[in-house]
């Protein structure tokens, strides 16, 4: 069946204490000399030596420095074996590779005028014959050879050791990077570049050179990312204790990369869109994603390469715990309540939906067919939660306390979750036997919750109760080990303070539900109380407690923690449009909040923005068992009409009043400002058919968080004026592929079942790279993942445009292939006919493609 299990893993049968890597590099063929020390596992004597080589045309081997001969070793374009040795040995090898004709961009690949490496997870194999799994981890030395008028600049992990001219317009570096680490964090970089840099000490008194390298014309855009690089780096020594260990940091920002960014050693690797940026050309979300990226990438550096993992069953041990890292920098240096509303829509609206649909596995899933379709929202997501969880239950000192003694015990290790675990069983004193359940089953756990109130003795009682839902593989679910943060408000809007009776552990406002059934109840109460939960979402739940109306409005003004009030008011949207029976006094209630948000001039505008935008269409469709595409973008609509239309003065009040702070660079004000104008230019628009607000916010735009918002306002409103803005916002930035994904991906998500058509039309121009994976997101991952009206069309066409892009994409690079196919995911809730139409789209891909990724997402999809 073609899958690796975790019950199957086995330590390397040889370890490879060093590597010497010699390149000479040419884009269209570069020879890598390869030199490994092997030593046998001691432990597992006799067992061959077999070395990963995907696709590499061998052209020499030898063994402590003697030339094999045939019948001593075999290659089959995936695994070499060399024959007959059975103790250290010296392996050289000499394979030659092909940049340029590599599209699938693992290995080492071409993008524009630079040589790059991308390895994460099994690249590696494709530059050279290695162990290529996470558990070798050797020291290396990295030599690299090219031509220095077209690769001046020759960067690889570790330190720089030394350069050399060779004499024939040729010249050389190396490197050396003295952590043992492997493979996948292996990186490469060359080609003309220029760099932004700065140089600081490290708490332990190291002085480190931070660069930014990209091609000539962008570095002038790299100055936030620097700064970015130095929070990251100040920050962790702050929050966690940890050190920086090398004289060099290099960031590389490359337009072709797959991936978001790459951690490897000493040497990240970054998607252009998540290093180029000044305020024209980048949003003030794009300047926020660049921090929380780059200080992904540097966070790596201890979870994920000083610690490593074992294997890969292990990704969120390094995923979830750096997302979870990364998530507490965006918190501590920014808003907290801000930065949590934003993971929880995208946990709701993208990792809820996977967790119950085809494609849904465990934090830490038991089998793969092919790792490259793990790197998932829960992986990453569902495991930062996770590791919040954690964090809830031991609280902050003790939780660093176990990350300390994680790092310590594992430092230079290839650890495992149970490693991790074991460190904070150790500096907790806690049990946490049933805490990682939340690491082997899949699913969102659901919370029912109801309560009862005796008027005679003044006993209250919550009742709770989980379940999680059944996944693919996983029919029977145990109970998790769950903290459910209440709270009660008496009758006068106080917070009850006393604890309650619980067969559960209770503290601080939170329960530690870890049964089925919980009850907690308070004696003596003078009044039936309102009970409030999961403040700032400390549980990756569903919550279920059949509120009224008016407790939900209510609610919303007593509680204390700004993301339950945003929480709340997500709930009333959601009940205005779901919600049959109530839904009519839902909708006023929340015209009332969102009035009085907007006349509260002391409210952060970027919170009142939060509140302003209602749950999405994914998140919305999660809450259906099945659903009725056109109905449920209809009812969304009606409801923003119609809370555009009671709301108008407000919104127009505070887009008038903000218009000099929003004209602030980049601090928070500004940005705050900025985020709630587009928000109400967005409802102002529906009242508005010639869009003059939008045609003027565009025409005046100082800044591309403004321009962007106005050109979308135009396009999807398809005003008078859209066309022109269009081609003039086109025209400013031809040159620019990060702008010019971005009005890509307006025309792709214009909400009519026509943006197929121009997504079609867009695909006859040259502004289609199928090869450049950014270009793909831009038109195609946002039309099948963002735009539900043309996606679904109700004739299937979406689907099966959707479905062919995949075959051809599946050819050119695989992952961004399989990232397109899991737009459809959710497709048996889909309610006839698209249920059958998707199913049809999907038959139709049945030996058509040709990667193991595509092939074990589909088998998936189909199940
Ligand atoms: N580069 C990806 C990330 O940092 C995979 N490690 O998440
Ligand atoms: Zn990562």
């Amino acid at each position: 069946d073609g899958f690796i299990h975790l019950a199957d893993y086995r330590p390397p049968a040889w370890r490879i204490p060093s590597a010497e890597l010699q390149f000479e590099l040419g884009p269209d063929a570069t020879e890598v000399t390869a030199r490994l020390a092997l030593s046998p596992d001691p432990a597992q004597p006799g067992e061959a030596l077999e070395l990963d080589g995907e696709e590499l045309e061998l052209l020499a081997i030898a063994l402590d420095g003697q030339p094999l001969p045939p019948e001593r070793y075999d290659y089959d374009g995936r695994r070499l074996r060399v024959h007959g040795v059975a103790a250290d040995c010296t392996l050289e090898t000499r394979a030659r590779i092909h940049p340029a004709a590599n599209t699938r961009l693992e290995g080492l690949y071409r993008s524009g005028r630079l040589l790059l490496t991308q390895c994460e997870a099994e690249g590696f194999r494709r530059i050279t014959f290695f162990a290529d799994r996470p558990d070798v981890m050797p020291r290396w030395r990295i030599v690299l050879r090219a031509d220095r008028a077209a690769y001046p600049v020759l960067l690889a992990n570790g330190n720089p050791v030394s350069t050399r001219e060779l004499g024939d317009g040729r010249h050389e570096a190396t490197w050396e990077n003295p952590h043992p680490t492997p493979a996948y964090l292996f990186a490469i970089a060359a080609g003309a570049m220029e760099r932004v840099s700065s140089t600081l000490e490290t708490m332990e008194g190291r002085r480190v050179e931070l660069n930014i390298w990209a091609e000539p014309g962008d570095v002038a855009r790299c100055a936030y990312a620097l700064g970015a690089v130095e929070r990251s780096l100040r920050w962790d020594e702050r929050r966690f204790g940890r050190c920086y260990d090398l004289d060099v940091f290099n960031v590389v920002a490359a337009q072709d990369f797959t991936m978001g960014a790459m951690e490897n050693k000493g040497l990240n690797i970054f998607n252009a869109r998540y290093i180029l940026a000044d305020e024209a050309t980048a949003t003030d979300a794009d300047f926020l994603a660049i921090e929380s990226v780059v200080a992904h990438e540097y966070l790596h550096n201890w979870s994920g390469n000083r610690v490593t993992l074992r294997d890969w069953f292990q990704l969120s041990l390094k995923e979830g715990l750096t997302v979870f890292r990364d998530t507490e920098f965006s918190a501590d240096l920014h808003s907290r309540a801000l930065k949590r509303i934003e993971v929880v829509r995208l946990l709701r609206s993208r990792q809820f939906p996977e967790d119950a649909g085809a494609l849904a596995h465990a934090v830490r899933p038991d089998r793969y067919r092919e790792i490259s379709n793990f790197y998932t929202m829960t992986i990453y997501e569902k495991g930062a939660e996770v590791i919040r969880v954690l964090h809830t239950l031991v609280g902050e000192a003790a939780f660093r306390a176990g990350m300390d003694r994680y790092f310590a015990d594992n430092d230079g290790r290839a650890a495992t979750l149970e490693d991790f675990l074991a460190a904070h069983a150790a500096a907790s004193g806690r049990d946490l036997a049933q805490f990682a359940r939340w690491y082997s089953q899949a699913g969102t756990p659901e919370l029912h919750v109801t309560d009862a109130f005796d008027a005679a003795t003044g006993d209250y009682t919550l009742t709770v109760t989980q379940n999680t839902p059944p996944t693919p593989g996983q029919p029977e679910k145990l109970p998790l080990l769950v903290p459910l943060r209440f709270a009660l408000y008496d009758a006068s809007g106080r917070a009850i303070t006393a604890p309650p009776e619980a067969d559960a552990v209770v503290h601080d406002g939170l329960a530690e539900l870890t049964a089925p059934t919980h009850v907690l109840r308070w004696r003596g109460l003078g009044a039936r109380p309102l009970p409030a939960f999961n403040q700032g979402f400390a549980a990756p739940v569903k919550l279920h407690f059949d509120y009224t109306v008016d407790q939900l409005a209510r609610l919303a003004r007593l509680e204390r923690d700004p993301f339950n009030r945003w929480d709340l008011l997500q709930r009333l949207a959601t009940d205005a449009l779901l919600g049959a029976a109530h839904a009519e006094a839902a909708t006023a209630a929340l015209g009332d909040a969102l009035a009085d948000l907007l006349a509260d001039a002391s409210a952060d505008p970027a919170f009142v923005a939060e509140c302003l935008a209602l749950p999405d269409f994914d998140t919305l469709a999660e809450a259906l068992p099945e659903v009725d595409v056109d109905t449920l973008v209809a009812r969304r609509e009606e409801l923003l009409d119609r809370l555009a239309e009671e709301q108008v003065e407000g919104l127009q009040a505070r887009y008038d009043a903000l218009a000099d702070a929003a004209r602030g660079g980049l601090g928070g004000e500004a940005m705050s400002a900025r985020a709630l104008r587009n928000a109400c230019l967005a409802w102002l628009t529906r009242l508005d058919p010639e869009a003059k607000l939008a045609q003027a916010q565009f025409d005046a735009a100082t800044t591309m968080t403004e321009r962007l918002a106005a050109l979308r306002c135009l396009l999807h409103f398809q005003a008078p004026g859209a066309d022109a803005a269009l081609q003039a916002f086109r025209d400013a930035h031809a040159q620019d592929p990060l702008v010019t994904d971005k009005w890509i991906g307006l025309v792709a998500t214009r909400p009519d079942p026509e943006a197929l058509d121009e997504v079609q039309a867009l695909m006859a121009t040259p502004w289609w790279k199928p090869a450049n994976p950014n270009r793909v997101r831009a038109l195609l991952g946002s039309f099948a993942r963002s735009n539900p009206l043309g996606f679904h069309r109700r004739d299937g066409a979406g689907y099966r445009f959707v479905a062919g892009q995949v075959v051809a994409l599946d050819a050119i690079n695989p992952q961004v292939a399989a990232r397109l196919l899991g737009g459809f995911e959710s497709w048996r809730r889909w309610a006839s006919p698209r249920r059958e139409l998707a199913r049809e789209a999907l038959a139709s891909l049945e030996g058509k493609l040709a990667s193991p990724d595509g092939r074990d997402l589909l088998q998936r999809l189909l199940g």
